[in-house]
């Protein structure tokens, strides 16, 4: 059994885990990562396209935010289609000035990937078995095999950067954590294609046949999203099948000038908010998916993770810099209350913009009218556009 010693083991690396390695980094802090997969198939994996300020912010701290900057858009609004109508949510104007950009979460983990190999920092790939022990004590441990090879690594923390299907969480003893969770009765069936976006902003769409969300990634890159019943199988979506339908749900200006051709990303998400409670357990830590799930209609998976990360690594720093541990003795506390307001957030305007099975006409009229109101009401559009460029962290404090 091969022996290492390391300040901080992350497991994961996602955005969260990569993040979290490279924060630590610049403060001197030593930190190993250990990855199941390979980085090509952590790269593979099409995710969130919006960064809120907080997570631009948090990235350039990393000191990676070179092409973010270069080749992210920065976008002040985003327009609601719903009852053959548009409306603009002007988020500058709302919120005195903040917008939000659209740099996938590929490129990000790509940029964080390529910062952490040219430091000569170590993440290991393809870490099979990984296993968390001792979590409660001041000596943790993780053990994990590496082709064939067993590896054993003593460090002062485990973060649990491993996302919602990890093993960091599902380590805890039951007892100890309380797991919040409702799944939605329909997923996100995601293309992703090299043709210019129908609109130079996100439009959201609410129709009798369900949402749908015209994205982007580039200005020739685009990222379409259609509301499907969780009994649909990826190959029943042609590439054919899936532009009638979006052509469908968009109005005539969207289909006028949208431009199909053949996806290069098509897969389908399940729809869940789930929040863990506490997130800290001992010398433990979950941070992003591992901690929470939320809906993506309010894009804001990937910048709570950021947040946590942002908490994290303070607490972190805090410990070996200042001897002190009030971080991590509130890092649960100030991550929660954020993720709960994000949550909330994306189930409201999940509910609201999406069918679900069981409604009748009259929801769907309810619904209408709600849509109506918010979009003719200065205080409605302000809601929506405050939560969407993200609360600032010290909100209601
Ligand atoms: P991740 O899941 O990204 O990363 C966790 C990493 O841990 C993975 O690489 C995994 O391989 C690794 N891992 C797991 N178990 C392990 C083990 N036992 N040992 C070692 N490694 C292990 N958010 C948005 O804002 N907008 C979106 O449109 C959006 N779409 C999404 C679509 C899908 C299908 C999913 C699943 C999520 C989506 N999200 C979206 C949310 C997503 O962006 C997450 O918030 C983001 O990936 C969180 O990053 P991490 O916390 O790093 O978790
Ligand atoms: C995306 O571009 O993938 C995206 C954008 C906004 C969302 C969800 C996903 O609300």
């Amino acid at each position: 059994m091969a022996i290492q010693r390391v300040q901080v083991a992350i497991i994961g690396a996602g955005p969260s885990g990569l993040l979290l390695g490279q924060l630590l980094h610049k403060a001197g802090i030593e930190a190993l990562i250990l990855e199941r997969q390979t980085g090509d198939y952590v790269l593979g994996r099409i995710r969130a396209g919006i960064l809120e300020q907080v997570t631009i912010d948090l990235v350039d701290e990393a000191g990676v935010g070179a092409r973010m900057h270069r080749e992210g858009l920065v976008h002040d609004g985003f327009d609601m289609l719903f009852d053959g109508q548009r409306h603009r949510v002007d988020l500058a104007g709302l919120t005195g000035g903040q917008h939000v950009m659209v740099y996938g979460q590929t490129e990000l983990t790509r940029d964080l990937m390529e910062a952490r190999a040219g430091a000569g920092l170590p993440t290991v790939y393809e870490a099979r078995d990984v296993a968390v022990h001792d979590f409660d004590t001041t000596h943790p441990r993780v053990t994990y095999t590496k082709d064939g090879v067993a590896h054993e690594i003593h460090c002062d923390f485990i973060a649990g950067c491993d996302g919602f299907h990890g093993v960091c969480r599902a380590s805890v003893p039951r007892s100890a954590i309380t797991e919040y969770e409702k799944v939605y009765p329909f997923g996100w069936l995601g293309l992703l294609s090299d043709t210019p976006p129908v609109h130079h902003e996100l439009i959201y769409i609410a129709t009798p046949r369900g949402f749908s969300l015209c994205s982007q990634r580039s200005t020739t890159r685009s990222r379409y999203y259609l509301q499907v019943p969780l009994t649909d199988k990826i190959e029943e979506w042609s590439d054919e099948a899936f532009w009638q339908e979006l052509r469908l749900r968009l109005d005539e200006e969207g289909r006028d000038r949208l431009v199909t051709g053949p996806s290069i990303e098509k897969s389908i998400a399940p729809l869940r908010s789930f929040v863990t409670e506490p997130l800290r357990f001992g010398r433990m830590f979950l941070a992003g998916d591992a901690g929470h799930i939320v809906p993506p209609t309010g894009a804001k998976g990937l910048n709570l993770a950021a947040t946590d990360v942002k908490y994290l690594s303070s607490a972190l720093i805090e410990h070996y810099a200042e001897r002190s541990d009030a971080g991590i003795d509130h890092y649960s506390q100030r991550c929660l209350r954020r993720i709960w307001r994000a949550e909330r957030f994306s189930w409201w305007f999940t509910q609201l913009m999406h069918r679900f099975p069981d409604e009748g006409p009259i929801e769907a009229k309810l619904k209408s009218a709600e849509l109506d109101y918010l979009m003719n009401s200065a205080n409605g559009l302000k809601t929506i556009a405050e939560n969407y460029v993200g609360l600032p962290l010290d909100f209601g404090a």
